[in-house]
């Protein structure tokens, strides 16, 4: 996952801000306007999980605990948040198959959701085929069904510190059938945790988590990503209409567009089809291979 133009920290702690706010007063439609935007912003689902949505639950937390919301309004909130987990992942571009497959859950004990589902999403726009089965799942019944079904890799979550005991004894079920999956542990438990667990790799954010992952199974990272390329493409496109000597007014007049639509494209804002990338290559007099040739 990359950094796009939509992850600055100012935007996003207003939007983090904002989503609090709509929380608190469960106010879904405000919510998902809040996602909305931080979308339109161009903002990457990694970013949307971890600066937005995680750290507004987060102080959801705080204010249950002071006692200035009630377990109803958590519950509520975390109702939201879960469609907004959904939400995030559904107005994404998915990194084309990698042919790995992860199963995503949690150990006996562990009811926390969230970063599951949300580890479950990232991997799924990375490219892999990805079982989300839900939390809470007792170690000897996971290891008797990954034995009978084939995944690449098994994924725990663990956000309470007291489930490490289980999940130590779960890797170690799961570790002794006969071609495990590789295992990858994350979530807050694991916050300055220094320990070995098994052969498991530990993680305690998504982000390291998917680059352990591409690490361990030799995936490429040179998938480019679809903003990637529309900022390549806009690159391009504003330095062959430099050297022709042409305005962003003039480019537009010879592709039949308006000057607002030139300067889309030069920043990377406009989902380019074919017949537009065509008809632009046709106006400033070159290829359209010669447009898609940047580097990254
Ligand atoms: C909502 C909530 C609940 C909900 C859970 C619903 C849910 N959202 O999943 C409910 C009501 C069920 C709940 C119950 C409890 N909770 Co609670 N809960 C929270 C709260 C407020 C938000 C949790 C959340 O959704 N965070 C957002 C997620 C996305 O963040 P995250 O889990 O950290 O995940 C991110 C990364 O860690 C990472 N990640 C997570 N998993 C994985 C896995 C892999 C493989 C990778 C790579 C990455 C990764 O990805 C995510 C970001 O992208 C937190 C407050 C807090 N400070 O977090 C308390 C909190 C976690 N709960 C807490 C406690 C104590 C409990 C209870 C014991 C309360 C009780 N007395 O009953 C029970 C335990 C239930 C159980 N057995 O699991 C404590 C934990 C303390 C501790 N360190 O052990 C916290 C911190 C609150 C507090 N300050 O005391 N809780």
């Amino acid at each position: 996952m990359t950094t796009r133009k939509g992850d600055n920290f100012v935007l996003l702690n207003r939007l983090k801000d904002r989503l609090l706010n709509n929380l608190t007063a469960v106010d879904r439609i405000g919510s998902v306007s809040v996602i909305d935007e931080a979308l339109r912003y161009n903002c990457a689902p990694v970013t949307i999980y971890n600066s937005i949505i995680t750290p507004a639950m987060v102080s959801i937390g705080e204010l249950w605990h002071e006692g200035r919301i009630t377990i109803a309004h958590e519950h509520h909130a975390s109702q939201i948040v879960d469609s907004l987990v959904d939400m995030v992942a559904q107005n994404s571009m998915r990194l084309s198959d990698n042919g790995f497959r992860a199963l995503v859950t949690s150990t006996s004990g562990e009811n926390h959701w969230m970063g599951a589902k949300m580890f479950a999403n990232l991997l799924f726009l990375d490219g892999w085929d990805v079982e989300y089965i839900g939390v809470n799942t007792p170690g000897e019944d996971l290891a008797k069904y990954l034995s009978e079904i084939s995944v690449d890799v098994l994924a725990l979550s663990v956000v309470l510190t007291t489930n490490i005991p289980n999940v130590k004894a779960s890797v170690n079920t799961i570790e002794s059938i006969e071609n495990p999956p590789f295992i990858i542990l994350g979530g807050p438990a694991f916050k300055g945790f220094n320990d070995q667990v098994g052969r498991a790799a530990i993680v305690d954010n998504s982000a390291s988590g998917l680059t352990v992952l591409n690490d361990a199974m030799g995936i490429r990272s040179g998938n480019i990503s679809l903003q990637e390329m529309l900022n390549g493409i806009g690159g391009k496109v504003l330095e062959v209409r430099k050297s022709k000597g042409l305005n962003q007014g003039d480019l537009g007049t010879l592709a039949g567009v308006d000057r607002a639509y030139i300067s889309l494209v030069e920043n990377g804002k406009q989902n380019l089809t074919m017949a537009a990338l065509f008809k632009l290559a046709e106006a400033l007099g070159t290829s359209v291979n010669t447009l898609m040739s940047f580097s990254k």
